[in-house]
């Protein structure tokens, strides 16, 4: 039997087997609510909520398991010699990471380290990640984006946030590291993000909560007088060009492709503490920011306000008519929030709705100007199954929206669900298709650009379950890979992931071009070179040891497989030491690294690369440095000795 026929057969015996379990998709009487609350309950903030009065969402159709071979994919299959078709960018979730996974083989093939200490690399613990972390070293990333040009990738940068900490992150794609990072003011849980999509211009942010801001009229203690930020950044520069304030929980974001607008989910416009306050309303919001407007605000200074002492503009957009943002309603908790291909339709998604409200771009500005109402720009509402989450596009008009409660993606026809909207004989359902389980993000390959090619979905799903070797009751999450070639949609793999990367896009492989030794540029690079004219050093010479003031101590070194230039030093006990390591080797894949023992310190030293850490030689004695990459047959031999002298 080929994997895929296993795959089909496992589907198909789960999905009898939970039928006669739970009756998994009849659950939706009274007692569904209960069953989904008990799901609910276990997972991290995300996911659809409970609801003490949510009416009984109607029965959606059952989903018939899968016969094998809807696609035109014979393997996912990438035999050694070949490479994947796409890079593949996850976020890290809780790790504070992100992720390189080749699309279609889902071997993982790289961790960038962002927010979070990384043992293997020295990020979070050496000098240039100090500097962009302060003292925090971990993270919570949900969303990564690549910069785009012309409605599609540019292969320059990623940017990724960092709900935990209200941060958000550019990674280079030449070096794929992070060189900026940057806290947003007031951004208490930044949540979506998403760039600009005809060029490299703005990266906006949520703040997922509401907090008590520094504004008149604030009650620390009453959630009726929060609000929250929605945050622009330059994505050439990272700096902070305005704030928008508003009211509501802003959960997803996403642009257009033309410049105009930014969109963002609006939950909790109850502006509820409590979950019971946060789902009275029957309505919520999508929210649109008209990008001509605020600009011009802030360039004028009409309703800007200062928040604190930080120096970024804030519009003031509270008010229900202010004309920076447009408030559609949609049906109450909406998350997702995705643009199709053509640029034409924004999709909102329900969550405790089984509908997707689609909204039509071209209508918005007659809605701003005041000629339409705002729901007049919805065009359709599909309904698609429990727990709409977010939605993915194939370029073929089809859309694929994962559906938490319900455990599938739901493919279905964007054109046909418009003519559904006036015609209830149209069914704009192509196909369901189980996945396992409890799916929150589905990404397609190009999804999010106008070059969208529909060849592969994934499915990044929270709970695995049974899907894999139990590992204890921490369970890797469970990212499935679906052939959307074809008509019908095909299940072809599963891959675990470590907790929790929460979404990810795919790249056409041609778009993104690392480098294969370090160019020596970018804002690390800067400082390196600013402490080496200081000292009159060379880096990619010169070696020495320079004595900073009485209790610091400078030490440069270059490597060389298999040896450091410089094999012992001496400093004094408390001495503040900080080792900068350049790697002469400019062979590929030649990495050293330094590491001295009993003083967690290692960092990573690439090709014609520079790195720094520092730390205190706290107590007397000899102590042994090595290079802890293994780089040539004498590598156990590439080491130095440190003499701490006891001071009296
Ligand atoms: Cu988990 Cu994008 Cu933070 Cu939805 S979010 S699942
Ligand atoms: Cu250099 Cu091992």
């Amino acid at each position: 039997m080929s994997r895929k026929d296993e795959d089909t057969k496992a589907t198909e015996a789960t999905v009898a087997e939970e039928r006669i379990q739970t009756g998994r998709r009849g659950f939706l009487g009274a007692a569904g609510l209960v069953i989904g609350a008990g799901v609910v309950s276990t997972l991290p903030g995300c996911g659809p909520k409970p609801a003490d009065s949510t009416p009984t969402p109607p029965a959606t159709p059952t989903p018939t398991p899968e016969p094998a071979g809807g696609g035109a994919h014979a393997s996912n299959e990438v035999p050694p010699g070949q490479l994947d078709t796409y890079y593949g960018l996850w976020s890290g979730g809780q790790s504070g990471e992100i992720r390189i996974v080749g699309v279609p083989s889902m071997r993982e093939l790289k961790r960038i380290p962002v927010f979070n200490r990384d043992s293997a690399t020295g990020w979070g613990r050496d000098d240039f990640s100090k500097q962009l972390l302060g003292n925090r070293e971990s993270g919570d990333t949900h969303h990564v984006h690549p910069s785009y040009h012309g409605g599609t990738y540019d292969g320059r940068f990623i940017f990724v946030n960092d709900k935990a900490g209200g941060r958000v992150a550019r990674v280079r794609c030449d070096t794929m590291e992070c060189d900026h990072i940057v806290t947003v003011p007031f951004g208490h849980g930044t949540h979506g993000i998403f760039p600009q999509r005809h060029h490299t211009g703005l990266v906006f942010c949520n703040s997922e909560f509401q907090a008590p801001l520094p504004i008149p009229g604030t009650n620390p203690q009453d959630p009726h007088t929060y609000s929250a930020l929605h945050t622009a950044i330059d994505g050439e520069t990272m700096e902070l060009k305005w704030q928008v304030l508003v009211d509501g929980n802003m959960d997803l974001c996403a642009t257009d492709y033309e410049g105009k607008y930014s969109f963002a989910t609006c939950y909790n416009s109850e502006r509820g503490a409590h979950l019971a306050d946060m789902m009275a309303a029957e309505k919520d919001f999508l929210y649109v920011f008209n990008l001509a407007r605020i600009t011009a605000a802030v360039a004028a200074g009409t309703d800007v306000i200062r928040l604190g002492d930080s120096p970024v503009p804030v519009v003031d957009a509270r008010n229900a008519n202010s004309p920076y943002v447009l408030r559609i309603p949609v049906p109450k908790s909406p998350h997702g929030v995705n643009v199709s291909p053509d640029g034409k339709y924004a999709i909102a998604l329900g969550k405790l709705s089984p509908t997707a409200s689609i909204v039509e771009i071209a209508k918005l500005d007659a809605a701003f100007a005041g000629t339409i109402q705002p729901i007049a720009c919805i065009v359709a509402e599909p309904e698609l199954g429990l727990g709409p989450l977010h939605t993915a596009f194939d370029g073929r008009g089809n859309a694929y929206t994962s559906i938490f409660i319900d455990s599938v993606i739901c493919k279905w026809n964007i054109a046909k669900a418009i003519a559904a909207h006036t015609d209830d004989t149209i069914d704009p359902i192509v196909q369901k298709i189980d996945v396992h389980y409890q799916v929150g993000h589905t990404n397609a390959s190009m999804s999010e650009t106008k070059d969208a090619d529909g060849k592969w979905l994934i499915a990044l799903c929270k709970f695995s379950k049974d899907r894999f070797l139990n590992v204890g009751p921490l369970h890797p999450e469970n990212d499935q890979l679906i052939d959307i070639s074809g008509e019908r949609m095909v299940l072809m793999h599963d891959g675990p992931t470590y907790p929790e990367p929460h979404d990810c896009v795919m790249v056409e492989r041609s778009i993104i071009n690392p480098i294969k030794m370090m160019t020596r540029n970018g804002p690390r690079f800067d400082m390196y070179e600013a402490w080496a004219r200081e000292d009159g050093i060379t880096l990619l010479t010169d070696t020495r040891v320079i004595r900073k003031s009485d209790t610091s101590v400078r030490v440069y070194m270059t490597s060389r497989a298999p040896s450091f230039a410089l094999t012992e030093f001496n400093v004094k006990q408390g001495d503040s030491v900080q080792i900068i390591v350049t790697n002469q080797d400019s062979v590929e894949d030649l990495t050293h690294g330094f590491c001295m023992t009993h003083h967690d310190v290692n960092f990573v030293v690439n090709p014609q690369d520079t790195r720094s850490m520092t730390f205190v030689a706290d107590r007397p004695g000899m102590f042994w440095y090595y290079c802890p990459w293994f780089c040539h047959a004498l590598h156990l031999e590439m080491r130095g000795r440190m003499f701490v002298e006891a001071r009296a």
